[in-house]
């Protein structure tokens, strides 16, 4: 198949015929789900190249092809869409005038999953927590299966040996389109502003996140967040957490002798030193997964297992290196203000900040409060930089750098004795880079490449 522009042949008439909208993994996993139905089907990206052609070619090498589209092909019964292509897209916008289903390949897997499964949203923390809960369930000798957002498309668990659990990360983009989401277990961790190049508001983004509970037979709840547990209330199984004392039956942090335990109810658990994972948010990611993990029927001593093995994924809190007295950490996945916030909040000391990049419409506001007293200096790149430097240049230095590698060298000759250097962008990585791991890469590979 060509990269060129093919329109569609129409379809004989009676033909049941579905449109995949968008080539990227999860079209692919679309295409592999609609082969395994043997059903009819048309592809389409607005985009001139998109990645997922060569695959689909060697997957569906009949497949009809639409490509760069302005147009809906004809004799369209459903289009199942990728979680990218935003609600306000022209063509979706024309398809659901015109009544035809729209759906994810999330809802597909709602309907046709046929174990358990466990969903987990939240603007920060889902990788972690569904990262967390799927090796709890090995560790309990259960077999999980994980995916979604994180990793593995969702369509594509199905294909897989049938495991007694799914895990699976949504994210909001997700959450806007589902109608039936029957879950087990529903997690939502925490909501602050993301996305709003995608959704129409903020208003929107945080009720997508709520559909998480509409449906589903048990929860777990940030206790600090009023609304969001609101949304959770006509569920009779709810375990709730967050980082203050727990209530009977909810998971929350206790000190005892000077010394921190993540806790359920009355009980120690385990102490926050014995942890691998730093940082508070991630003290609220392990109540969280422990929450969830019991919801499952999981051992309490598997889980704490985990907690004291589980080192973090890459690209979030990572230590990169100690050079010249200054500690490098890598947390390029912090990609909005929140979770920036959450990484500097976890740092000890005075600090370098490397950040910048597309913004997706957030207010760096809350960046400057974070800030206040623990930074040496501020390194930005990317398009952004100039938002991000009004927001913080009352509270301390702010330089801009052309790149990864001159950020990173300007950052080591501010940092002094004992200060960290951070990469917490609070921002996507597009502008610059493939991903946040590229970005993460690039940032180790100029401290690897530091001298001093
Ligand atoms: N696009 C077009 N035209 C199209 C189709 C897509 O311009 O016709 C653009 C989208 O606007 C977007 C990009 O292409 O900018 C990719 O979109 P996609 O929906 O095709 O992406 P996939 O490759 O299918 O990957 C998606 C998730 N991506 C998004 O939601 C943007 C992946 O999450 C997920 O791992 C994968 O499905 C499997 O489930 C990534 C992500 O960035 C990690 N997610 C966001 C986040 O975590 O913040 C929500
Ligand atoms: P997600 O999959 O939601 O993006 P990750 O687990 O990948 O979440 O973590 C992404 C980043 O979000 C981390 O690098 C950290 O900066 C921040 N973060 C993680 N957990 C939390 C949390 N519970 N609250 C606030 N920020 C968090």
């Amino acid at each position: 198949m060509s990269a060129a522009k093919k329109m569609a042949p129409k379809k004989a008439a009676g033909q049941d015929r579905d449109l995949v909208f968008g080539l990227g993994s999860t079209g692919l996993s679309i295409a592999r789900y609609l082969k395994r139905e043997q059903r009819s089907a048309v592809f389409m990206d607005t985009r001139d190249e998109p990645p997922g052609v060569d695959e689909l070619e060697a997957l569906w090498p009949d497949a009809e092809l639409v490509l760069g589209a302005d147009a809906l092909p004809a004799n369209i019964t459903r289009i199942i869409v990728s979680p990218g292509i935003a609600d306000d897209n022209e063509l979706l916008v024309k398809a659901r005038k015109d009544k035809v289903e729209v759906v994810s390949d999330i809802e597909l897997f709602a309907r046709e999953a046929k174990q358990s499964y466990c969903a987990i949203t939240g603007s920060n923390g889902k990788s972690t927590v569904t990262t967390l809960l799927y090796h709890m369930g090995r560790a309990d000798g259960r077999k999980v299966l994980a995916g979604g957002n994180l990793g593995e498309p969702a369509l594509d668990l199905l294909d897989a040996e049938e495991p007694e659990l799914y895990v699976l990360e949504l994210s909001s983009f997700h959450l806007q389109r589902i109608d039936n989401l029957p879950a087990d277990v529903a997690v939502l961790l925490n909501v602050s502003a993301d996305h709003l190049d995608w959704h129409a508001s903020e208003e929107e983004y945080r009720k997508a996140k709520y559909r998480i509970y509409r449906e589903a037979r048990a929860a777990v709840v940030n206790r600090t967040d009023a609304q969001a547990a609101d949304a959770a209330k006509h569920i009779d199984n709810v375990i709730s957490f967050g980082l203050d004392e727990p209530g009977e039956g909810q998971y929350g942090l206790r000190v005892e002798d000077d010394e921190l335990y993540l806790a359920r109810g009355d009980s120690l658990l385990i102490a926050v030193e014995d942890m691998r994972m730093v940082g508070r948010h991630n003290q609220a990611n392990a109540l969280a997964a422990l929450a969830a993990g019991e919801l499952c029927g999981f051992k309490m001593s598997a889980m704490l297992q985990v907690l004291s093995e589980f080192p973090g994924l890459p690209h979030r809190m990572q230590f990169v290196a100690r050079k010249g007295a200054v500690n490098y950490i890598n947390d390029s996945k912090a990609t909005n203000v929140a979770a920036a916030v959450a990484s500097i909040d976890s740092i000890d000391g005075e600090l370098v900040l490397v950040a910048g990049g597309e913004g997706k419409g957030g207010d760096f506001g809350a960046l400057a409060a974070a800030l206040e007293g623990k930074l040496r200096a501020a390194v930005l790149i990317g398009t952004d930089a100039e938002a991000i430097a009004e927001a913080i240049d009352t509270v301390m230095p702010v330089y801009f750098a052309r790149d990864m590698d001159d950020a990173v060298c300007q950052a080591a000759s501010y940092a002094e004795s004992d200060d960290t250097v951070l990469l917490a962008p609070a921002c996507a990585s597009f502008d610059q880079f493939e991903n946040y791991g590229a970005r993460g890469d690039a940032f180790a590979a100029a401290v690897g490449a530091l001298t001093r």
